[in-house]
């Protein structure tokens, strides 16, 4: 299995998040990616492919934004990372906005995702990462890992959030489909449901997206993620979500992706890609679900069960002192 990786990746550190009404520590830290690095043994860094790839997902505007918020932020005075205050729920619409806490708010949802002075640059080399994966998988037919860092599968086209700022599967996605795929299908197992991937691809029928998550009656992202969330358009039935309790391990996990297994089956993918969180580990320090570092190798053996080529794309995963194993678990599945 080819691994790839890029160590500007590291250059991201946000520091803080505003969670619960206080500033705490940021859960999505660089040691995250060392550990698994620690794991996995050598990566191959990526070509750079530019930004085309990039925007067959994100439209200019929002990269634009991305890459100046850092300084933008600095030179409005302010300390610490970029974070916004104010968000435009009602009408939300194209604006020519100046002001930096303005374009905060246009382009994200959260104040859990700060941007850094190397925010930038690390999501921008972590798309790289997962292109360079796509194209490895593409030509080989056979499964890659991507370990993007931040991850990406809240990232909407044109808004951050829950520490995502690109949207790396769905950009491996659109690559795919650019190289001549017809039907792409993403399976996201994170314990967070990956709102962003699925609103990118809401009103596709070539892009299947799959999900098994943390209800979001109880979980974060909270708004999305629900049972009935099937897709609308050309997509109307193209999206299907699996919440679980928290609590959930092994033995009603299990169930769940054979559901999964079985809608990505009958859709006849030419590519999977996985949107792979070791947050559903028992002991993950902002997760509830109950799944045992042995159960990785199950999971994604069930997966691999597919026979389909397949890209691993690192989404989540917080109890770093058991990242890499539970990350080199899941890859041995492979
Ligand atoms: C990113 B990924 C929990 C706070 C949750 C945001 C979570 C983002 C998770 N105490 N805040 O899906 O792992
Ligand atoms: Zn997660």
């Amino acid at each position: 299995m080819r691994l790839f990786f890029d160590p500007r990746q590291l250059e991201h550190d946000p520091g803080q998040e505003l969670h619960n009404g206080a500033w705490t520590a940021h859960s999505e830290l660089p040691g995250r990616t060392r550990a698994i690095l620690e794991a996995i043994g050598s990566t191959e860094t990526p070509q750079d492919r530019g930004e085309g790839p990039l925007l067959r997902v994100h439209p200019p505007s929002y990269l634009a934004f991305l890459k100046t918020a850092h300084a933008d932020w600095q030179a409005a005075g302010r300390p610490g990372n970029a974070i916004g205050y104010t968000w435009p729920v009602a009408r939300r619409r194209p604006l020519n906005l100046s002001r930096i806490d303005a374009k905060l708010g246009q382009y994200s949802y959260d104040a859990a995702t700060p941007i850094a002075s190397g925010t930038w640059s690390a999501a921008y080399w972590g798309a790289q990462t997962a292109l360079a994966a796509v194209d490895a998988s593409l030509a080989a037919e056979n499964s890659t890992f991507a370990l993007c860092r931040p991850p990406g599968h809240h990232c909407g086209a044109d808004y951050l959030g829950g520490y995502c700022y690109l949207n790396n599967a769905a950009i491996a996605a659109e690559a795919a489909i650019a190289a001549g795929k017809r039907r792409v299908a993403i399976l996201d197992v994170d314990y967070h449901h990956g709102n962003g991937t699925q609103d990118i691809f809401y009103d596709r029928g070539d892009i299947l997206f799959v999900s098994i998550h943390a209800d979001p009656a109880t979980d974060y992202p909270f708004y999305w993620g629900h049972g009935d969330e099937t897709g609308e358009g050309a997509g109307e039935g193209f999206t299907l979500n699996l919440p679980l309790p928290q609590g959930t391990g092994l033995s009603a996990y299990r169930p769940a992706l054979a559901t999964a297994l079985d809608r990505i089956a009958a859709f006849g993918a030419d590519l999977l890609i996985v949107s792979y969180g070791a947050d559903t580990f028992v002991g993950d320090p902002i997760s509830h679900f109950a799944l045992e570092t042995a159960d990785y190798a199950l999971i994604a053996r069930d997966i691999a069960s597919l026979r389909l080529p397949t890209v691993v794309v690192m989404e989540g995963g917080y109890a770093v002192d058991a990242l890499g194993a539970n990350v080199a678990a899941f890859l041995s599945g492979f």
